[in-house]
């Protein structure tokens, strides 16, 4: 039986600018990303949104006034068939106040058109200039073992 695993992944945006955060330990460490994590990691029966604020808060302490639902992206690593990772992908262009270091992120803010894709997940360069663009997204990419792609596609854009 697949078990799927519900997480969250955030950008602010203001105007022309994103905040990227660069994640200091775990999974995905040295890449710069948006925040947000595992639903339901600390609490029980959280609900995605739930997650999203929680996460966002403890990683960049900052508060999402409004965000947007812009993705669901799958992610396959062979390694480890049985479990797919579920990012549910959001915008937000409000929220109270300022990205701040934590244990787990350093945000840092950068031009839209100057977005270091060389130092993320390799993946994002095929979906997140759609998802800026202001279009939503299904998607589904697969992982060697070396985190390297093996399949990168985009399945729909569409609205959710
Ligand atoms: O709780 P943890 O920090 O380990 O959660 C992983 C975060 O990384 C979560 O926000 C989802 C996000 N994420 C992946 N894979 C990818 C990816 O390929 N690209 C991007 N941009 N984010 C990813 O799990």
């Amino acid at each position: 039986m697949k078990e799927t695993k519900n997480l969250t992944l955030c950008f602010l945006i203001d105007g022309d600018n994103i905040c990227l955060a660069m994640k200091k330990r775990g999974f995905g460490a040295n890449r710069w990303n948006g925040v947000g994590g595992k639903v339901g990691d600390k609490v029980n029966g959280e609900t995605v949104e739930e997650g999203l604020l929680r996460e966002v808060k403890e990683e960049i302490g900052v508060d999402l006034k409004e965000y947007d639902k812009v993705g669901e992206i799958t992610f396959v690593f062979i390694d480890n068939p049985d479990t797919e990772l579920l990012v549910h992908t959001f915008v937000s262009h409000q929220w109270d106040g300022e990205p701040t270091e934590s244990e787990e992120m350093k945000p840092q803010w950068f031009k839209i058109d100057e977005i270091p894709y060389d130092d993320m997940w390799s993946d994002d360069r095929c979906w997140l200039p759609t998802v800026l663009e202001g279009k939503k997204i299904k998607a589904r990419f697969k992982f060697d073992e070396n985190e390297e792609p093996l399949e990168n596609e985009i399945l729909e854009i569409l609205e959710f």
